[in-house]
């Protein structure tokens, strides 16, 4: 009753339309999560969903794209023609590049509740290329947008690990200039315990460091902290799972409070 209630007041606010963007690094979750969190607002806040793919390189999408990349550029055709995994890729974002107004229109003239927007596998190529920069200011522009940074807890089940996880999706905030909330995915799996673990007891990193290295890598370490425990205090970490489904409220409701902060809702 209450995620209607805040359903109703998010759709009414945003004329319908929210755009809610996937990303993290490769195999972190960003096609399965995006096809469970859609079928959770589908079912659950009976919401209209828009699916968007936006990597040239995947063979199937769990959902049905209501627009889909692919129409432009596949890596597979490029790699017929005689290039490499990855220099395909990297062609295939600059063709995307050469065409990003034409498809964030297409994207922009689809109508429903939330447009949830799955990204390339390789993160780089949506958030440090011009690809991901642009698109984003070009929807923002029109309906509110968020993006969901998903953390892999086998990449941050290690202190040093978590650190880096950590700085990621404020490195997402930075470059894409949109709101950002934080997930840990795969929350079924054991490795989710010991990333909570180290969430606990951050600054035990600084102390193995310390015991370690010395001079300028303890200075890093040190300054990364800062920078975590300052961003920490302003967000919240939830966890969810494509397999077992959980998470899916909470998510919704940490996005709702990603764009009452930013001013978005108002
Ligand atoms: N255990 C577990 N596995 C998951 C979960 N979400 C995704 N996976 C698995 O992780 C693998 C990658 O999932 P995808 O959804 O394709 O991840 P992705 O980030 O879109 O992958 P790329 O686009 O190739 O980078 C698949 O084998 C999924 O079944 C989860 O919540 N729990
Ligand atoms: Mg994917």
């Amino acid at each position: 009753m209450v995620l209607k209630i805040l359903k109703f007041y998010l759709i009414q606010s945003h004329k319908g339309m929210l755009n809610v963007v996937f990303i993290g690094t490769a195999g972190c979750g960003k096609t399965s999560l995006t096809h469970v969190f859609g079928k959770w607002l589908e079912n659950e806040l009976n919401a209209s969903i828009s699916y968007i793919n936006l990597d040239p390189g995947v063979h199937r999408t769990p959902y049905t794209p209501s627009y889909d990349v692919r129409e432009i550029i596949t890596v597979d055709r490029l790699m017929e023609c005689g290039l490499g995994p990855n220099g395909a890729m990297v062609r295939a974002a600059e063709i995307i590049e050469e065409k990003i107004s034409e498809v964030s229109r297409k994207v922009h003239d689809l109508k429903s509740d939330f447009r949830l927007i799955d990204t390339p596998g390789q993160m780089e190529l949506f958030l440090f290329r011009p690809m991901g920069p642009r698109f984003i200011e070009d929807i923002a522009k029109h309906s509110p947008t968020v993006s969901v940074y998903i953390i892999d807890p086998t990449m941050a089940s290690t202190l040093s690990g978590l650190a880096t996880s950590l700085l990621l999706p404020m490195i997402t905030r930075l470059r894409l200039g949109v709101p950002v909330v934080s997930v840990i995915n795969k929350a079924d799996l054991p490795e989710v315990y010991k990333v909570e673990e180290f969430s606990r007891n951050l600054h035990d990193l600084e102390k193995e460091m310390r015991s370690e290295e010395r001079g300028l890598i303890v200075d890093l370490a040190s300054r990364f902290l800062e920078l975590i425990d300052e961003f920490s205090k302003t967000i919240r970490i939830v966890k969810t799972s494509a397999i077992t489904g959980e998470g899916m409220s909470d998510l919704y409701t940490l996005i709702h409070e990603a764009l009452c902060e930013c001013g978005d809702l108002m």
